[in-house]
């Protein structure tokens, strides 16, 4: 049994006798009840699942395992001469609840280097794709063709008992992360730059790798990558690509299938696709305004443009927050210190100044603060990444993190199939005339 493998199963072993316990004890006390409003309000705030990996305050924002994405900042391993944390241990601690050392940093690097060879069939299914399929599409497909080597679906069908379930998820996870890199990165190429493929160098960290796969190979991008894919793992379960990964899960589908659920989710406009949606948007506002430098009276009537159309601010607003995004002021914070002299980075930030107040003053909006979505395409632009619908792919990689740490943990805690129950209009007007006789 590998080292990561070990503490996970020592620590959940743990957790379930206390789960046990826990159920036993208490397992009739009521935790929230659920209001009509949240009913027809797509289920906001109700307390219903169980997701160990981290958890979101609206004040201050997301904590894994207790830990503030400054915290994690500052005190994950930061090997190889990194300046950002290595998402290598944001995973272990994910899984563990413990902080990684730098050797259990070094250890899983290798691991998902050795683990990391992707089946020619996948690349196939992806140089298949039409080139005006959208790259999230084509990564959700190619998450689907990994599934040809899922241990899980494989034992599974030759009859295995429950208790082997944790076992073989974790098998399917590390694979599946090891591999997302080398997919995404050859979705890139191939897309947007001639099928001109650049091979893996795994003697590079997991976030290093991918960087030089993209075309990158400046130890600032390496460090954006690290800090990228740190950021933008996990965010509790309630959001719409963790939960699904989670709903699909809970059929006992794997960790390919599971994951591509997710990614499906994670393509809408309202959600992860929000990263491209705000480059677009930058774009259309420096075309329609003729400047890359706008002032900040031109971004306001650009900003009430959009609004007066019926269109979104992209990149603000929030289910759960209520303050500014920690994950879009960590970017800010690594932007003052590498490209705050590039236009479209300013354009971001002046945006920060602005909007809040006028959607402010709409009376309606609950967070009118930027998310995680308004600052990355800036900053991957200033690198060389310019295709803007490849961003929510990078999100993806991203996101896998999180959402399969969790899946280990619902295996391990042998979580049952999601099923909760809906209701009609009629079945709430009943229920409202019942309640006031
Ligand atoms: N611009 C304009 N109007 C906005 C707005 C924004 N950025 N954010 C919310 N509103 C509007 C809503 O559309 C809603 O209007 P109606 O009553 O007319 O339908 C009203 O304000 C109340 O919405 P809310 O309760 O504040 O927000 P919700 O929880 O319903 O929605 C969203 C949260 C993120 C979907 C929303 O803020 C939004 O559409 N933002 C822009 C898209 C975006 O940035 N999405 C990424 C979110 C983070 C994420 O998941 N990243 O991956």
């Amino acid at each position: 049994m590998d080292r990561l493998k070990q503490v996970f199963k020592a620590k959940y072993t743990v957790s379930v006798e206390e789960i046990k316990h826990l159920v036993r004890d208490h397992g009739t006390k009521v935790i929230d009840s659920v209001q009509i409003d949240q009913v027809f309000g797509g289920m906001r705030g109700i307390q219903s699942m169980i997701w160990e990996t981290s958890s979101l305050d609206s004040k201050e924002g997301i904590r894994f395992r207790g830990y503030s994405i400054p915290e994690l900042r500052d005190k994950l391993p930061k090997i190889n001469n990194a300046t950002e944390p290595l998402p290598e241990g944001l995973f272990w601690l994910m899984m563990t609840g413990d902080l990684p050392t730098d050797e259990d940093v070094a250890w899983l690097s290798k691991e998902w280097a050795n683990r990391s060879t992707v089946p020619q069939s996948v690349f196939k299914v992806v140089d298949s794709l039409d080139p005006s399929i959208h790259p999230m599409t084509q990564f959700t497909m190619a998450i689907l063709a990994l599934q040809v080597d899922s241990v899980f679906a494989h034992r599974y069908e030759e009859g295995m008992s429950k208790s082997d379930y944790w076992d073989v998820m974790y098998e399917d996870v590390m694979n599946c992360i090891a591999r997302l890199p080398i997919i995404s990165a050859y979705i890139y190429r191939k897309n947007f730059h001639n099928n001109n493929h650049i091979a893996a160098d795994l003697n590079l960290d997991w976030s290093a790798n991918f960087a030089h796969m993209l075309g990158n190979d400046s130890e600032d991008f390496k460090n954006l990558m690290r800090l990228y894919l740190t950021i933008h793992a996990d965010h509790e379960g309630g959001n719409a690509s963790a939960h699904t990964v989670h709903l699909v899960g809970s059929t006992l589908s794997d960790a390919y299938l599971s994951l591509a659920g997710g990614m499906t989710a994670l393509a809408g406009p309202l959600h992860g696709l929000a990263n491209q949606e705000v480059m677009d948007w930058i774009y259309d506002m420096v075309k329609d305004l003729g400047t890359r430098k706008p002032t900040p009276d031109q971004i306001a009537e650009y900003v009430k443009k959009t609004l007066a159309q019926g269109i979104v601010v992209p990149g603000y607003g929030h289910a759960v927050l209520r303050t500014p995004d920690p994950r879009f002021l960590a970017q800010k914070d690594f932007a003052e210190k590498h490209c705050k002299s590039d236009d479209l980075v300013n354009i971001v930030w002046n945006v920060f100044n602005i909007v809040p107040d006028i959607l402010n003053s709409l009376g309606k909006v609950k967070n009118p603060w930027p998310n995680v979505d308004a600052h990355s395409g800036a900053i991957l632009e200033f690198y060389g990444v310019k295709e803007h619908n490849f961003y929510t792919v990078m999100f993806g990689v991203s996101r896998a993190l999180g959402v399969l740490a969790q899946l280990c943990w619902d295996r391990a805690y042998g979580m049952p199939l999601e099923r909760p129950k809906s209701m009609t209009t009629e079945e709430i007007k009943a229920f409202i005339q019942n309640s006031s006789n």
